[in-house]
Parts: C-alpha cells; structure tokens; sequence
C-alpha cells in the first residue's frame, strides 16, 4: 500500500513545483520568526525574496550542529513556546544535547511521514508492533510509535532494554514487526536463542529497523535469525527524527519525502554542491516544520541520490545507504576509514559474530587500528592452528577492502558489550595520553 499515492508518485515536475513553493515559505518563516536566521541573511546580503527557482538556494549559507548549539535550547525555534507541544534532544554523547521543538502540525506531519516509510515497508494495520527503541528524548520510539499507531497497527511500546522480557512477550503477544536498531535486533536474537527459543517460536514477519548503519551481511543475519524481512530507515531529530526517508519491498535506496525535505549532496571539505548521483555528504532544508524549521543542514552523513522512478511506483528521489558519517569516518595513517566498510567484512566470516568494537590508538606517529571481534564458538580458541588461519584470511580480507593493516583481535563469545539504542563500536585513545 502507498500511504499518500499522489504525491509519492508525482511527476518530477509536480514534486519541484511542490518544493519551489514550500522553499519560499520555509525560507520567509525562517527570516520572520527566528533571530539566528534573520541575522545570517541580512550578513550574507540575502533575504527571502531572492528564492524565485529551486537552484536559487545556493545563496542560503548553510547550518550545522554547532549553530544549534549555540542557540541553545530553544533559538533555532520558529513557533512560540505556547505552540510547541513536544520537545526531543539528540543523543548526544557529551555536552549539551540539541534540543528540537514540534508544533501540533509538526506532529501530524510526522505521524505522516513515518506512516509512509512503515506502508512502503509492508506494514499493515493486521500487524502487531513491537517498538523496541527506548522511549524518552530519543526521537525513535515516538516517532514509530505514533506513524505505526496511525496505520492502524497495534503497538507494543516495550522501549528498549529487560531483553528477556521483551523476547517472552514478542512470543506470547505474536509479535509481527519489529522496530529497533539493527544491532539491537540481533542482541534480542542471541537472547532467544539462550532462552532455548528457536525462530519457529515467533511470528516475526517484518523489521522496521535504522538510527544506525548496517551492512547488507549484517542485515541478511538478522533476516535469517528472526525470519523477517527488513527495511533501512533513516532519520536525524534536527530534521524530524525517523521519517526523513525509507526503503521499500524493492529495497533499492530510501526514498526521501522530498515534499517535505529538499536534499543536496555537498562536497564536504569544499561545501560544493555536487552533481546528481555523486557520493558526499547530504544537506537537508526542512520545506514544512513550523517549530524547528533547518535550512541546508549539514548533516555530516556520507551518502548519494537516485532521482530514478523506483520499480514500486514511488517518484521520490533515493538515497543509499548511509556509507558512513563524515566525522566518524576514520582517518587511519591518511586513508579514511568508515566503520560500515570493517562490518561488511567481518560479517561475511561465518566463524565470528556481528558484535565488534575497533580501537584506534596513537604509537609514536602512527595511528593504529585494532578490531576486536567475538567467535561464535570459543572452542576454536583451543586450536592454535585454526585460529591462526582464520585470523590470517580476516586480515587479508580487511586490507584489501581498506587499503591499511588492522591488528585482529578474536575474543571470546558474548565479552564483548551489547547495545540497546545505536552501537557504540568506536573507541578512540587517539587524544589519551599513554594509550
Ligand atoms: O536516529 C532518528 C531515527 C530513529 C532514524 C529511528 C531511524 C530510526 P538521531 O538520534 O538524531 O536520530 O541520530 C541521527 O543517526 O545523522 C545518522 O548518522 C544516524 N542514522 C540514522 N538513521 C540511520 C540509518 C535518529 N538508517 C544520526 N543508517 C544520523 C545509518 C543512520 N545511520
């Protein structure tokens, strides 16, 4: 089922009519309603009336996270605080969080648009919904929440952690969907297994899953453990939360609702914008959010776009998987590195697990890489020969795909951490003294 068929299969020419007009309100409510913006604009010698086409949105300078930050909490707000109904923050591992506000029409909006992802996923209002992201500030569970309930589905809002729990009642509810971060998923697969469950167990057809990257292995893993079908879905809170695009049954990109977010791919050392299909970093303008409206916002994620109509009947432009975030790309003795890329590796050894951590350490002048990775079976840790052959071909494999040598270390099953929200895999003694 398409969720909004008109518009999600409009023409080209439709959706940029669409967009041209949204540009020039989004651009005039920034200037009328927020300090910050009006400020940059009068700068840069520029003011609304200067939108008149789509490409006229160069003259915008472009937004990021230290601006929200700087405005903190509530500057970069665009509607009065008697109108904002919801606050999220980003999760933000140190400092202050970016906190975003949202209208009841944000809200409407919102449930809209996730609908829209969860429909073209396959979700219907049969299935039951296991949202198994952790409610709070966090912009996941809400964000499911709210689009599955308005499909109709029935919501299970477990919020993430008690696994033990969450696995009985996936089981004893019959649980259909599944909505969590995909290394969660697997964690929750571990778990039933050591319960003594077997997948026969659970009813689980369709996985709802994002927030964070995940390999085409990883994922295939996650389908075979659970028995479902699952969807990348991606999102950020400055923008929305989830809801900003999602893959369909076709699973060739996530399409973006492009009636309400207008994507660029920049360059992101030069700011250049770059031509269609290019691989860089995505910039999103906000066409319709009242409370926290963006403006080309660099989002630090390393994608590109397909403007190709998709074999499902959606027009809306693609976008690929998430190849990695510009900041957490690694820089590894001057070749960059994305965690994505080690995964796909890792994964595809039979022998070792998708839970990984990789430490970067700085000897000397050297930056080095070590990546640690559990075994399925800690018997093999008693053969030396065995061990010694499989990290050989893991390694191998790692320096072709990354062009560096990796320091392997195989661990024991289950030593490493688990994650409820997104992984935490990277951990970086760079800046340590004595590491
Ligand atoms: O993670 C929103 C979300 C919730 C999306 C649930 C999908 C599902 P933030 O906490 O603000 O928002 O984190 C945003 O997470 O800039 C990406 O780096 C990363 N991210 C989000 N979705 C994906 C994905 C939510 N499908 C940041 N693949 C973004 C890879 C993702 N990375």
């Amino acid at each position: 089922m398409i969720w909004q068929k008109d518009v999600e299969t409009a023409g080209r020419a439709k959706i940029e009519e669409i967009q041209l007009e949204r540009l020039k309100w989004v651009t005039r409510h920034c200037y009328n309603n927020i300090e910050f913006y009006h400020k940059r604009f009068d700068e840069n010698n520029i003011n609304p009336d200067k939108i008149k086409t789509l490409s006229d949105i160069q003259y915008i300078p472009y937004t990021t996270k230290a601006d929200i930050r700087d405005t903190y909490p509530f500057g970069m707000f665009g509607a009065k605080m008697k109108d904002i109904v919801r606050l999220h923050a980003s999760s933000g591992t140190t400092g202050k969080p970016t906190v975003v506000g949202y209208t009841r029409k944000d809200l409407d909006l919102w449930s809209n648009l996730v609908a829209r992802i969860a429909c073209a996923a396959g979700a219907t209002d049969e299935d039951i919904s296991q949202i198994s992201f952790g409610y709070g500030l966090f912009t996941g569970a809400l964000g499911l929440h709210y689009g599955l309930e308005l499909i109709g589905s029935t919501i299970l809002p477990c919020s993430s952690g008690n696994t033990e729990k969450q696995v009985m009642l996936m089981k004893d509810f019959g649980t259909t969907l599944l909505v969590s971060t995909p290394s969660y998923a697997l964690y929750m697969a571990e778990v039933a297994r050591d319960l003594g469950y077997t997948k026969q167990d659970f009813k689980l057809r369709l996985g709802l899953f994002g927030s964070e990257g995940c390999s085409d292995e990883m994922r295939t893993q996650i389908e075979e453990a659970w028995g479902l079908f699952a969807t990348d879905n991606y999102g950020m809170s400055e923008l929305i939360g989830p809801g900003v695009s999602g893959e369909c049954r076709y699973r060739e990109g996530m399409h973006i609702a492009e009636d309400h977010f207008l994507p660029e791919i920049i360059d992101s050392n030069t700011g250049d914008v770059l031509e269609a299909g290019a691989t860089g970093e995505l910039v999103i303008t906000t066409l319709t959010k009242e409370g926290f409206p963006v403006l080309r916002y660099r989002t630090k994620d390393i994608t590109n776009l397909n403007y190709e109509p998709c074999a499902c009947g959606r027009t809306m432009a693609r976008m690929s998987k998430i190849i990695g975030r510009s900041d957490d790309m690694l820089k590894i003795r001057g070749v960059n590195v994305f965690p994505t890329q080690i995964e796909s590796v890792l994964v595809s050894f039979p022998q070792i697990g998708a839970h990984y951590q990789l430490i970067v350490r700085r000897e000397g002048f050297m930056d080095t890489l070590e990546v640690k990775v559990e075994l399925i079976d800690a018997k093999l840790l008693e053969s030396y020969a065995e061990l010694e052959k499989l990290q050989k071909s893991i390694k191998a494999k790692l320096h072709s795909v990354l062009g560096i040598d990796a320091k392997l270390s195989l661990v024991e099953p289950k030593s490493l951490e688990r994650f409820a929200g997104k992984a935490k895999r990277i951990v970086d003694l760079r800046n340590q003294p004595n590491t």
